[in-house]
This record gives structure tokens, C-alpha cells and sequence, in this order.
């Protein structure tokens, strides 16, 4: 079972729970902790972790609107995004980097990539092949080289690594950036050392990264300390996400150890690569695929619609504010994932959902209504003005009569966030900004 499942079987043990007793939130930790340890994140951690979940859950009123399930998956989005360490977004300018790591750790794969990476970003790149240890190490890069359409150096069969770094720096002297690969060894031996050393003092790289696979869980802290410690290292980048149940582990650990974490691979191809964002792993691991782009979405919406997110908290709900609403939302598209995350996820669905077709129809029956009328429903539980709305709308009553449903049902979800301030709290920490 991989930690995503693990954590969704978790948050499982929640739903239909009303109030959040010790007895709930007992059984729920138990199967979060399952989880973690079995991604092998340190235990420790694991206990502190659901120590704070439990404090934090016993002690809150839930606010109105809320289920205690929906409550807790907020507490819990928090304190993983803490345990798996901050958000990284690359400088795009000119720099060499150099990799280092143990055997089959990804460095050769991840020359390739992350070179592919900067030169899609406008930076042309290259690699250079440092690796005299592994046969056939120049053919890897070279092809990896090829299928990435970036530039290639290295000396078939040498032997003097430091000698290949200074002809590479030399050859590829018009390229912005430059991925030096490097050997490996089954562990940090003073050869090896030696080696990144001469390197390092040859190239003068901007960055030294660490390449550690995902597979080996909590060691990779250790191992980020000690090449911190034997060769100075500036950040970490952690493979094979795609392939591993401990990537949590791997993840966490590095982010104790104080390592930079920059990046992440997950997979064999070569735009698998992506700069590492806790927020982006952890809303994976509760079933949300694409939080950040779903962010995006509601804000273009919010642009689209010319709604300043800040004013949103104070905005009066009438006819002409719901109709911006309910254009913003439909833009969102799957908002409702974001409301689910962030606790409300018993938003009806047709009341963030609306067709292109129902919002035309709803702009001619708001544009039927007197201005009194859009700015108080309560108007239109008086005699005759729904069949008059209806009349000069050419629509029929019933449709006058659904659209005011939908806007009884926007002003209760209103309230509802008005009165959450938990709730407001995420919204801005996702840059919602309400
Ligand atoms: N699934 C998966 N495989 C990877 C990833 N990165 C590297 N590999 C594979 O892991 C193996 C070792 O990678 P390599 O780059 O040669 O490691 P090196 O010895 O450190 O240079 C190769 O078969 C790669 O294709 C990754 O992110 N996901
Ligand atoms: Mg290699």
C-alpha cells in the first residue's frame, strides 16, 4: 500500500463522525501512524505528528459548516506539508551544477533532465560525463544527451575525471548551463571524495546537488548529512518518487537533516523532473492531483470575472454579485475539490457547477429584476413578481423559481465562510487571499 492510500484510508475512518471525540481521533492516528511508518518516516516524527493532530483536533469547535472529517484533513494537509519540508522555485540564470551520490542513486538520468529542464526555461545547456568508474557511463549520457537535444561532452575511456571537468567547462563554454554527472560508489569513500574534490575545485560549480533515491527512505537524511559534512553540499535532489513506497520517508528525513531539497524525479523519461513543492507531494497524497493548478484556475477566474479576491470576504451577496460568483466558479471548474479540501466539501454540487446554458438563462432573468429586486431577495417572495420576472425574461416561472434556490443556497455557503475563519486562514495560505 503506498502512503497516499494509507493516509485516504486514514481520513476513511472519519467520515459520517459529527463531533471529533478521543475515540475518533484514537483510530484515526492509528492508521495515519500505519501509514507513515510503513513509508518509513521516522518514528519520532510519526508521533509527533499525530501527538499535534490530536491536541489540535480535541481542542477545536468545529466551526458551523464543518465535518469533523473535513476539520481534521485541514489539520493534517498542515502538519504534513510541515513534516515534508518547504516549497523550492528554481533561479532560471546561468550556472553549473554538479551532482554527486551513490551508485544508482539517478545522478546520470538526472544530468540529463535537469539540463532539459533549464534549457526549456530559455537557458541552452549541457552535460558533461565525469563518470570514469562505470562502463559505458559516456554511452548513457551521450544518448541521454541525444533524446534531450542538449549538449554533450566527455573523453571516451579516460581516466582523470578533474581533466574531463576542465576540457568540459572548456568546450561547452557558450552554454548557460552546465550539469556535470559525476561516479558513484556504494558508499562516501575518501577516493570518491578525493575526486568530487578536484572536481569541485576544477569547475567551481554554482551548486553541488546530492542525487538520492526515494527507495532508501529515512537514510537519505543521513546521507544528506554526512556528504553535507565530507564534501559540502547545497541541495538534494530525490529520484524515483514514482517508484517507491518510502518517498514520504525519504522526503521528511531530508527535510530534518536541513538539506535544500530542489527537485525530484519521478520516472525514467526525461521530463519527469519537477522543483519540489511539499504542498504539490502532500496535496497528491490526500487525492488532489493538481492543487496548484486548480489554484491558478480559480484566481484566472477570479481575474476573469474582475473579483478582487480581498473584497470577497466583504461582498455583499445580491442578484448582480452572484451572477460574478457563479461565472468565477464555473471558470474554476473543479473548485469544488478545493472547497472539499478545505473543509467544505458538502457544498452542493450544483451550486458550484453551472453550465454555460444556465448562466445565460440566469443573466436574462437577473436582467428582468428591478434593481430593488437584486438587491433583496426578499422581495420576491411578494405576490406576482416571479411570473412578471418570468414574463419578461421569456422564461418560465420554474426557472425564475431555480435560479433564486441557487442563490439561497450561494448566500447559506457565504455565511458559512464568513464564519469560518479557519476556513478564510486556508484561502490565503493558498494565495486565495480571501
Ligand atoms: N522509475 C525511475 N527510475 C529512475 C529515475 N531516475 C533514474 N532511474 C533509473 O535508475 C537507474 C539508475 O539511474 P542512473 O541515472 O544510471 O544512476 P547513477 O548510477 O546515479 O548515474 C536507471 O535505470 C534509471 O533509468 C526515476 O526518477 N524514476
Ligand atoms: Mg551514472
Amino acid at each position: 500500500m503506498d502512503l497516499g492510500e494509507g493516509i485516504r484510508k486514514a481520513v476513511a475512518t472519519l467520515t459520517g463522525a459529527t463531533i471529533i471525540d478521543t475515540k475518533a481521533i484514537k483510530e484515526f492516528n492509528k492508521e495515519l501512524q500505519k501509514a507513515l511508518l510503513s513509508a518509513d518516516v521516522e518514528v519520532k516524527l510519526v508521533f509527533e505528528l499525530t501527538k499535534k493532530i490530536e491536541t489540535a483536533a480535541l481542542s477545536a469547535n468545529l466551526p458551523a459548516g464543518v465535518t469533523a472529517r473535513d476539520y481534521v484533513i485541514n489539520l493534517l494537509y498542515e502538519e504534513l506539508v510541515k513534516l515534508m519540508g518547504n516549497d523550492y522555485s528554481p533561479e532560471i540564470s546561468p550556472k553549473r551544477i554538479l551532482l554527486l551520490g551513490l551508485y544508482g542513486s539517478g545522478k546520470t538520468t538526472t544530468a540529463a533532465k535537469l539540463a532539459k529542464f533549464y534549457q526549456d526555461r530559455g537557458m541552452s545547456a549541457g552535460v558533461v560525463c565525469c563518470d570514469v568508474t562505470r562502463p559505458a557511463a559516456y554511452e548513457q549520457l551521450e544518448t541521454l544527451a541525444k533524446q534531450a537535444g542538449i549538449a554533450f561532452f566527455g573523453i571516451k575511456n579516460g581516466h582523470d575525471a578533474v581533466k574531463i571537468a576542465k576540457e568540459g567547462l572548456a568546450a561547452l563554454k557558450d552554454r548557460k548551463v552546465i550539469v556535470f554527472d559525476s561516479s558513484g560508489r556504494s558508499g562516501l569513500d575518501a577516493e570518491l571524495m578525493k575526486e568530487l574534490k578536484g572536481i569541485a575545485e576544477a569547475v567551481k560549480p554554482d551548486e553541488k546537488a546530492l542525487v538520492i533515491s526515494a527507495d532508501i527512505g529515512q537514510v537519505a537524511g543521513k546521507q544528506a548529512s554526512e556528504f553535507s559534512k565530507e564534501v559540502g553540499i547545497n541541495s538534494v535532489i530525490v529520484t524515483k518518487l514514482d517508484g517507491s513506497g518510502k518517498a514520504g520517508g525519504a522526503l521528511s528525513a531530508v527535510s530534518k537533516s536541513g538539506a535544500k531539497l530542489t527537485f525530484t524525479g519521478s520516472g525514467e523519461k526525461l521530463n519527469t523532473l519537477d522543483s519540489y513543492s511539499s504542498k504539490r507531494f502532500v496535496a497528491r497524497l490526500l487525492g488532489m492531483p493538481d492543487l496548484e493548478g486548480l489554484i491558478d484556475a480559480v484566481n484566472k477566474g477570479m481575474q476573469e470575472a474582475n473579483v478582487k479576491p480581498e473584497n470577497m470576504q466583504n461582498m455583499e451577496l445580491n442578484f448582480d454579485t452572484f451572477y460574478t460568483q457563479l461565472k468565477t466558479m464555473s471558470g474554476a471548474g473543479p473548485l469544488k475539490n478545493i472547497l472539499g479540501m478545505m473543509g467544505m466539501s458538502n457544498v452542493p454540487k450544483e451550486a458550484i457547477e453551472q453550465s454555460e446554458e444556465k448562466l445565460k438563462n440566469y443573466k436574462v432573468i437577473i436582467s428582468s429584476m428591478t434593481k430593488q429586486e437584486r438587491n433583496n431577495d426578499s422581495l420576491l417572495k411578494q405576490k406576482g413578481r416571479i411570473e412578471r420576472i418570468a414574463k419578461g425574461s421569456g422564461r418560465t416561472e420554474k426557472d425564475v423559481k431555480d435560479l433564486i434556490s441557487e442563490f439561497a443556497k450561494m448566500k447559506k455557503l457565504m455565511n458559512s465562510m464568513k464564519n469560518n475563519r479557519d476556513i478564510l486562514k486556508r484561502f490565503k495560505s493558498m494565495g486565495l487571499g480571501v
